[in-house]
């Protein structure tokens, strides 16, 4: 059990911190009338965190969670709405991005309810993923005009195959914990209560394990599908930044924040 909850960095507010003392970090975003979306604060937070964490040697593994009822429901739609291609192509979010891909420890993610657009890229930057029975995972971001930018379109496609992703992806619609357990997106479902725990006892096994060992363990894994992915997440960035140029993106936008339908023209 978690003993520590003061803030592993002081001042952090978007996030909440515990460190047990088997040496794993408890990361839990913490915006939960907005469904954990994604803030740059809470982006950076994060990313500071896990800087940190890596020259920690009292720390081997790391969970991420967004506690027991929204992982996070993407990107923070209104602080992203009036941004123009150059801002997106700009943006510090990316710096944090890539510091959280770049994270040497392993890291286990703990998911329930909404994992969507930027929630689940985030999710899918976890190493192993438990989420409870109700979780709902999807890349909605085609119902705002664009595509997945964090790498969404590359990661998913590589979890669950080419036909489940560009379902995912062109349709918007959700795949629940069970069909994400089948395809592979994550490695076990559990009640949502139990989700955290589960997840920490997991990190706890792998914080006994040789830390070395355990880091170059990561890091080869994830050399498996490096080779195409680094191509595929610039092209994929670009053609993010580009969306943010269409009339349709401003029209998705604004048919979220006012609670409406959308309709795209193709411009
Ligand atoms: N960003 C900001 N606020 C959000 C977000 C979000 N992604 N998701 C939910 N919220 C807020 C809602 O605005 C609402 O706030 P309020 O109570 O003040 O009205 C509150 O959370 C609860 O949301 P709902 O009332 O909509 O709750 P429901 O239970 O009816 O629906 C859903 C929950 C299905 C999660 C729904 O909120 C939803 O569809 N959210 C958006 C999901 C989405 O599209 N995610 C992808 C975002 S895009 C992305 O991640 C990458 C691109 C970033 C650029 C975006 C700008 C162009």
């Amino acid at each position: 059990m978690p003993i520590d909850m003061s803030p592993y960095i002081a001042g952090h507010k978007e996030i909440l911190t515990s460190l047990s003392p088997d040496r794993v970090l408890t990361i839990q975003l913490n915006r939960p009338k907005a469904y954990n979306a994604l803030c740059t604060q809470l982006l950076k937070e994060v990313s500071e965190t896990l800087v940190q964490a890596t020259t920690d040697d009292n720390l081997h593994c790391v969970v991420l969670t967004g506690g027991l009822k929204n992982f996070a429901a993407g990107a923070d739609i209104t602080e992203m709405a009036d941004k123009t291609p150059v801002d997106v192509l700009n943006d510090s979010r990316q710096l944090y991005w890539g510091i959280i891909r770049n994270f040497s420890k392993p890291m286990v993610g703990a998911i329930n309810g909404f994992c969507l657009g930027g929630g689940c890229e985030l999710a899918m930057h976890c190493d192993i993923l438990i989420a409870g029975r109700t979780a709902q995972f999807g890349q909605p971001e085609i119902n705002l005009g664009i595509i997945p930018g964090a790498g969404g379109t590359q990661r998913l496609t590589q979890m669950i195959g080419k036909s489940k992703a560009m379902k995912l992806i062109l349709t918007g619609q959700f795949m629940s914990a069970d069909e994400a357990e089948k395809a592979g997106l994550i490695a076990e479902v559990c009640e949502p209560e139990q989700t955290i725990e589960k997840a920490q006892s997991l990190a706890a096994i792998i914080a006994k394990k040789p830390p070395i060992a355990a880091r170059l363990a990561k890091e080869s894994v994830l050399k498996a599908s490096d080779g195409l992915l680094q191509e595929g997440l610039a092209f994929e960035r670009k053609a993010f930044a580009l969306l943010f140029a269409t009339q349709d993106k401003a029209e998705g936008v604004d048919a979220f924040m006012n609670k409406r339908k959308p309709t795209f023209k193709g411009r």
